[in-house]
């Protein structure tokens, strides 16, 4: 009898917790902003949709925009300390003798403020309406 009593009152529990869990904080795909910026060329600047899963990372988003947009392309190469680091995007690299690189800043929200992330692409867990700008600047 208190066997069974327990049983219901679990399943009853289950029944509360598990909805609860699938939309904590937005279960599925959401959507980022990522705009390529040429701050050496100025060429006119473009941007893409991609989405993101929750708390999934940069590199992860970029990824999927990759497979499914032809016009999206980018390369990098694996640090042995800090993983990924962004070398070209849709086929501008970034140039050591030329002290050329793509920088990851980030625009909180719409209009929100411009940070420099302290971690690369690998490492960035961007927040759904984030915009993403990728820029090719010079150190
Ligand atoms: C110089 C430097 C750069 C230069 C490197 C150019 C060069 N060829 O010298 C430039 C300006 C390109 C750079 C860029 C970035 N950097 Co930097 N950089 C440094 C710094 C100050 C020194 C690195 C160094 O010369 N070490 C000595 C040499 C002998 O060792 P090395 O292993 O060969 O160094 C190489 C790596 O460090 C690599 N590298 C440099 N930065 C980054 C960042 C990432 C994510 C990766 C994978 C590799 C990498 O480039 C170096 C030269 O090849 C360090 C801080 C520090 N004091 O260590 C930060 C540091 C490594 N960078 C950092 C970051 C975050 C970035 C950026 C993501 C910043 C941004 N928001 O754009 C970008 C990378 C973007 C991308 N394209 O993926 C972080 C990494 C932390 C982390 N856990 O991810 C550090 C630790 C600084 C910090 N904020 O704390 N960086």
């Amino acid at each position: 009898m208190m066997s069974m009593i327990m049983a219901s009152f679990l399943s009853a529990a289950l029944l509360l917790l598990v909805p609860g869990i699938l939309t904590e904080k937005g279960y599925g795909k959401k959507n980022i902003e990522l705009t390529i910026v040429n701050s050496i060329s100025n060429a006119p600047n473009e941007t893409y949709s991609a989405d993101i899963v929750f708390r999934g990372i940069l590199l992860g988003a970029m990824r999927r925009l990759q497979q499914t947009n032809a016009d999206f392309k980018f390369t990098y190469t694996e640090d042995l300390n800090y993983g990924p680091f962004l070398e070209s995007v849709n086929g501008v690299a970034g140039d050591n003798a030329e002290h050329t690189y793509w920088e990851l800043l980030v625009q909180i929200g719409k209009n929100g403020s411009v940070i420099r992330p302290d971690v690369g692409i690998g490492c960035y867990i961007p927040e759904p309406n984030d915009c993403i700008i990728l820029n090719f600047t010079k150190w």
